[in-house]
């Protein structure tokens, strides 16, 4: 089965019509996707979902960002997925991002940055019970697996 990654396109995504172009990136590695759909989050979740950053500067607006029109909520599935989500993602800050990674190539300011993705196993697990209940993530059998 291998591991599982929280991922989520945040509302710049839907705003600039590129949630195809972004899911495509993550498709084409032979990731399996096995949880997706689109919710309004409230500040509550928000602010659950990015705790660890209660006392950074950026925390508020980074809840008001995330807030501010729906996400795309996606369960990502495959050997070594967070690591392997984490590098298409790039790395967090626009000026260390790289082209070629999602953030290098679809974002000016760190502080709107267009996608968020679980950062370790743990991190996965506890981000996905927050977004999907378990009946919404269908482990489907891919009959092609040996190919990719
Ligand atoms: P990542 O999303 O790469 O795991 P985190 O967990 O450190 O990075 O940060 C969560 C989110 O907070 C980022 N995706 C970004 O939107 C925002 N953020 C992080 N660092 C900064 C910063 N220095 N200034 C503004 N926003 C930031």
């Amino acid at each position: 089965m291998g591991n599982r990654c929280y991922t989520m396109l945040k509302p710049g995504v839907l705003n600039r019509r590129i949630v195809g172009e972004v899911i495509t990136r993550l498709e084409r590695k032979g990731l399996k996707l096995v949880g997706l759909k689109m919710i309004q989050i409230t500040k509550e979740v928000a602010e659950k979902h990015y705790a660890e950053h209660k006392e950074k500067p950026f925390f508020s607006d980074l809840v008001g960002y995330i807030t501010s029109a729906p996400v795309v909520a996606m369960v990502w599935q495959g050997d070594e997925c967070v690591t392997l989500v984490r590098k298409l993602v790039g790395a967090t800050k626009v000026t260390e991002s790289q082209p070629g990674t999602i953030r290098g190539d679809f974002g000016l300011h760190t502080n709107c940055n267009i996608i968020h993705a679980s950062d370790s196993d743990e991190s996965a697990e506890r981000e996905i019970n927050i977004f999907f209940k378990p009946e919404e993530i269908i482990d489907w059998e891919d009959k092609t697996a040996e190919y990719l």
